[in-house]
């Protein structure tokens, strides 16, 4: 540990170290420094009122209570979401891309959430390469991962792996060593971010091929993009298209800001000054449920179901629709549809919906979906209690994995993973650049609520 120290002493915290972390921190610093007056000035206005809060809300998992800060992206509930205020297609359009492909890079999305500013090509390329360079996972990590039975759910073994990688937290080392300094501990936490980023890849990918491949391994490739080198070391499928479906649903699931469950849990686990190991393995665990980040995994098995409940022949409308009766009248949600915030078509669905039309519009399974689109809202809608019928992100995306042979969906979920660590990683930076509090809540009583009410 205090080797670390001095090493880190000795290079500024790793400033010179790295350089594209250097370039990474400064940015998010220059980001900081500009926010400053607004929020002081917000300190000083801190009486404001900015909502009223009802039981309704206090007995409905907080809903809708704007209780928390987030600046990496902002979710309106007919817009969709925005990363620092650029639409989804915006990011496609300008962050920098790998060659000859479309789609804007995730790690510039991580970069662009950090800092507000669209990475040029060259920071772009050199945080690429710094991914790579921090890619190896410790021995010990592949020696409990590899130990871990097969038939442990992948993203439970994702998080085991996340954990035991703690072992490599900067954030940790210095903050044990009590050498440190409280304003410039935030420059850890971005450092161990990148470190989590460029390991949960190869972690991600080692146990997908340990499930499904008799740990047949297959090695980075250097030469691609933090997306592309996953989707290769998954070893499923060597087109290219692969390749640009999953730089696609890496960049579309970074960010969905902070008050859904994994970023939320990473956020209220960092405020506590837990490394982002420990953070983010915490918002890992919250996307493994079914209500959020397994939806993906149980919609693709909905579809398949139902697809083998009804034949081979065409299916109808009116098929599907009779079958979201039967989901619901044996109390069960349909999976891919509804969400917490939005109250209009998911636009990820719409973008993976463009993806698929262009690649696979006679994929059986996409027009399966297809067909949901056009069944399932009616039948949510008429529960009349539904807020919102139309499908989510999750209606489409193992639809987009199975095409290219990722056809296992107990592991898809994992891939969300993978691609949420930007987004969780990015809230905890900058909540520790902005220095925000432990988070407490202040929880109540039935009785206190009872008053309330009189
Ligand atoms: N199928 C059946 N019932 C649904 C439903 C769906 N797809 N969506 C909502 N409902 C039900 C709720 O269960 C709730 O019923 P009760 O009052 O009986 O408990 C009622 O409608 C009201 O819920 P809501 O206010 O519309 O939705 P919530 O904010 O409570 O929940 C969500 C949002 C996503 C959990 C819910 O829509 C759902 O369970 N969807 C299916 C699972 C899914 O696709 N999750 C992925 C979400 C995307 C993500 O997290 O990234």
């Amino acid at each position: 540990m205090l080797r670390v120290q001095r090493a880190l002493n000795r290079a500024g915290f790793a400033r010179r170290q790295f350089s594209i972390v250097a370039d990474l921190t400064n940015d998010v610093d220059a980001w900081a420094k500009g926010a400053t007056p607004q929020f002081a000035a917000l300190k000083k206005a801190g009486n404001t009122k900015i909502g009223d809060v009802t039981v309704e809300m206090a007995m409905g998992g907080m809903r809708g209570i704007p209780g928390m800060l987030t600046e990496t992206s902002y979710l309106d509930p007919i817009e969709g979401i925005r990363y620092r205020g650029k639409t989804l297609q915006e990011c496609n359009e300008q962050l920098p891309k790998h060659p000859g492909s479309n789609i804007g890079l995730p790690e510039a999305s991580f970069w662009l959430l950090l800092t507000g500013n669209v990475p040029t090509e060259a920071q772009t390329n050199a945080l690429k390469e710094e991914l790579h360079k921090r890619s190896a996972l410790p021995e010990h990590v592949t020696k409990i991962i590899d130990a871990l039975p097969k038939s442990m759910h992948a993203m439970t073994q994702l998080s085991i792996g996340v954990l035991a990688m703690q072992s490599e937290s900067k954030f940790h080392q210095i903050y044990s060593s009590g050498n440190y300094d409280k304003t410039t501990l935030w420059t850890h936490a971005l450092d161990d971010s990148v470190t989590l980023m460029a390991k949960i890849s190869p972690l991600a990918a080692r146990i997908f091929r340990n499930q499904y491949f008799d740990g047949k391994h297959v090695d980075a490739d250097a030469n691609l993009d933090w997306a592309g080198n996953y989707a290769h070391m998954l070893g499923v499928s060597d087109s290219p298209d692969f390749k640009e479906m999953t730089r696609l649903y890496l960049m579309l699931h970074a960010d969905h800001e902070g008050g859904n469950v994994s970023a939320h849990a990473t956020h209220l686990v960092g405020s506590a000054l837990s490394d982002p190991f420990l953070s983010y393995s915490a918002g890992i665990n919250g996307l493994a449920g079914p209500l959020h980040g397994l939806a993906n995994q149980e919609c693709l098995r909905w579809l398949k179901n139902t697809k083998k409940e009804l034949g081979s022949g065409p299916i109808t409308v009116d098929q599907v629709s009779d079958f979201a009766r039967a989901t619901l009248a044996a109390k069960k949600v349909v999976p891919g549809f509804g969400h917490g915030v939005l109250r209009a078509t998911d636009p990820r669905y719409l973008i993976q919906r463009d993806f698929a039309e262009k690649h696979f519009p006679d994929d059986e399974l996409f027009q399966l979906a297809n067909i949901c689109f056009q069944a399932i809202p009616p039948v949510l809608e008429a529960t009349g209690k539904v807020k919102n019928p139309w499908p989510n992100v999750d209606a489409l995306s193992g639809t987009c994995m199975q095409y290219y042979g990722l056809k296992q969906e107990d592991y898809y979920t994992v891939v969300f993973a993978v691609s949420r660590s930007i987004g969780c990683l990015a809230q905890l930076v900058l909540s520790r650049r902005m220095g925000l509090p432990i988070e407490r809540v202040k929880s109540v009583t039935l009785d206190w609520l009872s008053d309330k009410t009189k």
